[in-house]
């Protein structure tokens, strides 16, 4: 277990190290013999997973002189926090990595010096012509130059964050064997705020968390500072996170009282110096339960006051607070429609007691009106909030989910990203894993992230892609964010699964460059997490970016989407149908509307017309059958289950193929790594094996389900070789599991009597 950073002491510059410097170096040192001594017996040490990617495990004989002659000493500073978390975390990971550290000194005396610094705080950075007018406030520029006759590498930045993250990307070089010895990398984030959304609630559950409990523990702060929280904040710096929205978005008032405030106010400490700014959930209703005013009505005078005087305490106890994310209006949530008012004036009161300090206000436009019938709920944000377009305050971000429902395995881009320009508009991606398998299953969101950025829009013609309307270029933005809804909890492996960690480093790499392809940044992850060995890298890699496409095989394929049981989302549900008081657009079959006749939605001119709200090269290439892609045929389309595809295989044939694939793909993969044991040590080994066999029966269970239930409305035989299921649809349908992760209660209408053994 590594010894977490925040009980490292940082010491401050000096010619020789001092005795805390060396005792950290012996015992780095020590480490590092031990693990390549380890390294080289037959078993690979013992990990649970809590190091994530910074492992900084030793680095084999081939590379190690290498390295060495390219990390002799270290000139650092310790003008600032950051500078002094960057410094550890530089001699951190080379003592990990190579051995004993290096020498910190004042001055570079000889080859392989590695410089870190600003030209605030270093007059050697200042000395030196490094480009940093190209790397703007976050950015950093790694370099090879030669100082007094020395060759040295510069890890140099216009901010103290910005070194912090160039260390970050050195350490990333070493861990992943690239060549050091001649550097000249410039980067800098394309996007500004790259937000995790905690869906953490006060009482340390987690809405749609498959990670165990809340990393944050409301009830010994702000006293006691876990050493997680510093370790937590290294992660996210080490991708270039830099906000975190601490609360769950259903908020809860708690959460503005001066109790919670003073706890959030020491997490913000903690996160500070890695450059990460706290926000906050609010609920809107928050002048009335927690001000006693009698309305919430964004109009009020007593309404801005109070929102005014609230805001002013927030920062008071944290000044660089970052703003509030709010969800209104949607599944029970209090918002401005509540007072007949808009949802931009809902934002603007909220942004206007913000703006003099600063701070932003996110949001959604996940706004829905449950239990009212719709006919197409896909068209309701776009509905919503298109007539309000140049409405919001210059300080509102509109936070819009990746597609018009709800994060499903595939789904076509949100038709707002094409439909604002006068509006800044974030990005909202689902990292925790809802309706894709949960805690347990493999599937990397690399595919899907860079899927949703790279939909191209043509708002302003081909090329204006959803990703350059979030950065900003598209329409010359000068606020921008991306935010992906958090897989943390209180886990040892931090996000419930090995292979679940990769999600959250995806986001991050993504959210910093989103032009980073899905494949490069598994590698990299493979590469840090487990072994840089070829023969784990490629088929690993291969495994994780066939399983996304895997997951939508087995569970909805096509273009078909939320399928999935009602509530816990958790396992087929395609015969769930409106019932009592569930609303329509919370059941599967208002989603398959699968008949006799046939099966899909009809968004085109014929049906809802949703596909009207996409611009007119996007819609007419989805409401024609010619055109529209097969992936999402069935979420446009409603089409006869002899329809002839593409492939000249029926709709309900390939339907069936799709499930058998994806089944297919799981059990690959599941025999994939049953091969790889020699390269892991046997506890991350064990774990992912056991969630793959889990996977297996997952996919079955969605296989055989989904095939049960709409062979019952199709009437078809199934096609040459597809087994039948080998259950009756009333197994299927009956079968429920009582208590799921991440989901509140008990599953809705689960008796214990239909709790079985899934087939
Ligand atoms: C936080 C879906 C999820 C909810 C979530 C909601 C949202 O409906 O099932 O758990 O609530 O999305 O994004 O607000």
């Amino acid at each position: 277990m590594p010894i977490p950073i925040s009980r490292l002491s940082v010491r401050p510059q000096g010619r020789r190290a001092s005795s805390g410097w060396a005792l950290l170096a012996v015992i780095a040192a020590a480490g590092f013999v031990l693990a390549l001594a380890a390294g080289r017996a037959s078993a690979a040490p013992e990990e649970d997973g809590y190091r994530l990617w910074l492992r900084y495990v030793p680095v084999d004989s081939e590379w190690l002189a290498r390295y060495r002659a390219s990390a002799t000493e270290l000139i650092g500073t310790d003008a600032s926090p950051t500078l002094r978390a960057a410094q550890a975390e530089l001699l951190r990971g080379l003592t990990g990595l190579l051995g004993p550290p290096p020498r910190v000194t004042a001055d570079v005396t000889q080859d392989g010096a590695i410089v870190l610094g600003t030209p605030t705080s270093s007059p050697l950075v200042k000395s030196l012509s490094l480009g940093l007018q190209r790397v703007g406030a976050e950015g950093y520029a790694i370099r090879t130059v030669t100082v007094q006759g020395h060759s040295a590498t510069v890890i140099a930045a216009n901010t103290d964050i910005g070194v912090l993250y160039g260390t970050f990307a050195f350490l990333r070089l070493l861990q992943t064997r690239e060549p050091v010895a001649h550097l000249d990398i410039i980067s800098s984030p394309r996007i500004q705020r790259r937000v995790l959304d905690h869906w953490d609630n006060l009482n340390g559950s987690v809405e749609r968390g498959y990670a165990g409990d809340s990393i944050w523990k409301w009830e010994t702060l702000p006293e006691h500072l876990s050493p997680r929280y510093t370790d937590y904040a290294r992660a996210c710096a080490s991708i270039g996170i830099n906000g975190t929205v601490l609360n769950n978005v259903n908020a809860t008032p708690y959460i503005l009282t001066p109790l919670y405030l003073q706890k959030v106010a020491a997490l913000a400490g903690v996160l500070r110096p890695y450059g990460i700014k706290v926000y906050l959930s609010v609920p809107f209703s928050a002048p009335v339960t927690l001000g006693k005013l009698q309305t919430a009505d964004p109009a009020d005078p007593r309404v801005q006051a109070w929102w005014t005087a609230k805001v002013a305490e927030v920062y008071r106890d944290i000044p660089d607070f970052g703003g509030f994310l709010v969800k209104a209006n949607s599944e029970g949530q209090p918002g401005p429609r509540d007072y007949g008012r808009t949802q931009a004036q809902g934002a603007n009161v909220l942004a206007r007691a913000l703006a003099p300090h600063g701070g932003i206000v996110m949001w959604r436009a996940f706004v829905y009106t449950t239990g009212v019938h719709s006919e197409d709920r896909a068209r309701q944000a776009y509905d919503t909030f298109k007539p309000l377009d140049g409405k919001f305050a210059d300080n509102v971000l509109v936070q819009v989910k990746n597609g018009p429902i709800d994060f499903q395995p595939r789904e076509p881009f949100h038709p707002l990203f094409g439909a604002l320009p006068h509006t800044h508009l974030m990005l909202e991606l689902q990292v925790t894993k809802e309706y894709l398998g949960q805690r347990t299953s493999i599937v990397y969101l690399g595919p899907l992230f860079t899927e949703a950025l790279r939909a191209d829009t043509w708002a302003k013609g081909a090329g204006s892609t959803v990703a350059r309307v979030i950065d900003g270029s598209l329409y010359g933005e000068h606020l921008t964010a991306i935010a992906g809804v958090a897989n943390i909890g209180s886990d040892r492996a931090w996000c419930g699964s090995i292979f679940n960690q990769a999600n959250w480093y995806a986001f991050g790499r993504l959210a910093w460059d989103p032009d980073l392809s899905a494949r490069q940044i598994a590698a990299e992850w493979v590469r840090m997490t487990f072994t840089n060995n070829d023969s784990f890298v490629a088929p690993v890699v291969k495994l994780m970016m066939a399983s996304r496409e895997a997951a939508v095989d087995y569970m909805t394929p096509l273009g078909l989407a939320s399928q999935m049981a009602a509530g816990t989302h958790l396992g087929p549900g395609p015969w769930v149908a409106p019932s009592g008081n569930m609303p329509p657009d919370w059941s599967s079959t208002y989603y398959s509307r699968a008949d006799a006749d046939g099966i899909g939605v009809d968004r085109t001119a014929t049906g809802s017309n949703a596909v009207a709200q996409y611009s007119p090269h996007v819609a007419s290439e989805y409401e024609s059958l010619a055109s529209c892609p097969e992936n999402l045929l069935l979420w446009f389309h409603h089409l006869s289950w002899d329809y002839r595809l593409r492939s000249g295989d029926t709709v309900w044939d390939s339907l069936v193929r799709h499930y058998d694939r994806g089944v297919a793909a799981v059990k690959q993969a599941r025999n994939t790594w049953s091969t790889l044991s020699p390269y892991v040590d046997s506890q991350r080994y064990r774990m992912t094996a056991d969630f793959l066999a889990i996977q297996e029966k997952d996919a079955e269970w969605w296989r055989n389900a989904s095939i049960a239930y709409f062979q019952s409305i199709s009437h078809r035989p199934l096609p040459a070789r597809a087994a039948p299921p080998p259950d009756t649809l009333a197994h299927y349908e009956a079968f429920c599991i009582p208590y799921v992760e991440g989901s509140p209660g008990r599953s809705p209408g689960c008796a214990p009597a239909d709790v079985a053994v899934p087939r």
